[in-house]
């Protein structure tokens, strides 16, 4: 089968639905196999023989488009862009960067409930992760979601790198642990058996957990970050670093544009290409071994500073 640049059907005004209902929507076959096919061999190289393959050697699990031709082409010409905007009903996406997520065979690390909002240095909603399966998925390694968390308004702290370096300002509030809320009645754990073609559909203030691999493979999926039309800068000291981009240059209240964060896809039918995306990083580095893309033991180890009432208060300390 061809790699299609079209979703491989319609999406559903029930898809729509059920993503401004619950916050998340699994699309079912948007990609041909052969997509998932090209990006798979390569997502295990990096990620299980850490081969150099010029990513960041500090974050070796992001921006695979500015670096690896066929992840390249899976943002540029596969039909991500145009599934994510006709759900999340943009006139337009763009491009903000790519991340590998994976977790050996047999691994209890736990992906932290958590909501993706104050990590990136933007305001408005059409920000959600397209979480995109490289490997078979079933329920219990899954991305897990709360239905209708996303309507919950809270500027969560998150532990990101910039985070772990300051003390927690006073209207930011640590993420609650919804274990307790299983048995719940009026509280709906969604989750999802994945086929390679498959696209989960993620808002970007929705919790979402996962609780670890107990199948005998590894479990690695790519998170495809995008903007849609309500997105417009606005940085904070505790958001994640996007490579090539300082904050001086996300004007706050600005539309995000340029060769950074390319059109992927508009409804009239204009895109920028690739052209002008950087391929490669604004440096360059002595040769040295990759760093492991999985931070789920530093993310325990802020926690446990976190129910201690210690965060922060050593906010320069080293944690990983
Ligand atoms: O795959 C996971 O376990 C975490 C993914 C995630 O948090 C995300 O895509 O935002
Ligand atoms: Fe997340």
């Amino acid at each position: 089968m061809p790699l299609n640049r079209h979703p491989l059907r319609e999406i559903t005004q029930q898809e729509i639905d059920t993503y401004k209902r619950d916050g998340a929507v699994c699309l079912r076959q948007v990609f041909d196999k052969d997509w998932i096919d090209l990006l798979e061999p390569i997502a295990r190289e990096v990620i299980i023989e850490k081969k150099d393959v010029g990513l960041l050697p500090t974050i070796p699990g992001r921006y695979m488009a500015r670096c690896i031709e066929e992840y390249r082409k899976f943002v540029f010409e596969s039909p991500l862009a145009e599934a994510a905007g006709k759900v999340l009903e943009s006139k337009e996406i763009r491009f903000f960067f790519d991340e590998f997520f994976a977790k050996p065979a047999q691994s209890d690390a736990k992906t932290l409930w958590h909501c993706d909002r104050m990590a990136f240095p933007v305001e408005g909603k059409t920000v959600p992760s397209l979480w995109i399966p490289l490997t078979p998925i079933v329920k219990e390694n899954c991305l897990e979601v709360l239905a209708e968390s996303q309507h919950d308004d809270v500027p969560y702290w998150l532990f990101s790198p910039n985070a772990r370096k300051m003390i927690k300002p006073d209207d930011r509030v640590p993420h609650p642990d919804i274990e307790p809320m299983r048995g719940d009645a009026d509280k709906r754990f969604l989750s999802w058996d994945m086929e390679p073609g498959d696209m989960l559909i993620v808002h970007p203030w929705a919790l979402h957990y996962s609780g670890g691999n107990p199948t005998d493979d590894w479990r690695i999926a790519v998170s495809q970050r995008v903007f849609g039309d309500d997105i417009r800068w606005a940085p904070r000291p505790d958001c994640l670093n996007i490579a090539g981009v300082c904050f001086d240059e996300m004007l706050d209240g600005e539309k995000p544009a340029g060769p950074l964060f390319p059109l992927l896809w508009s409804e009239d039918g204009r895109s920028d290409g690739d052209g002008q995306y950087p391929r490669g990083f604004a440096t360059t580095w002595p040769k040295t071994e990759m760093g492991g893309i999985n931070e789920y033991d530093t993310f325990k180890k802020m926690k446990v500073k976190e129910a201690a009432g210690e965060l922060g208060k050593n906010a320069t300390e080293k944690v990983d």
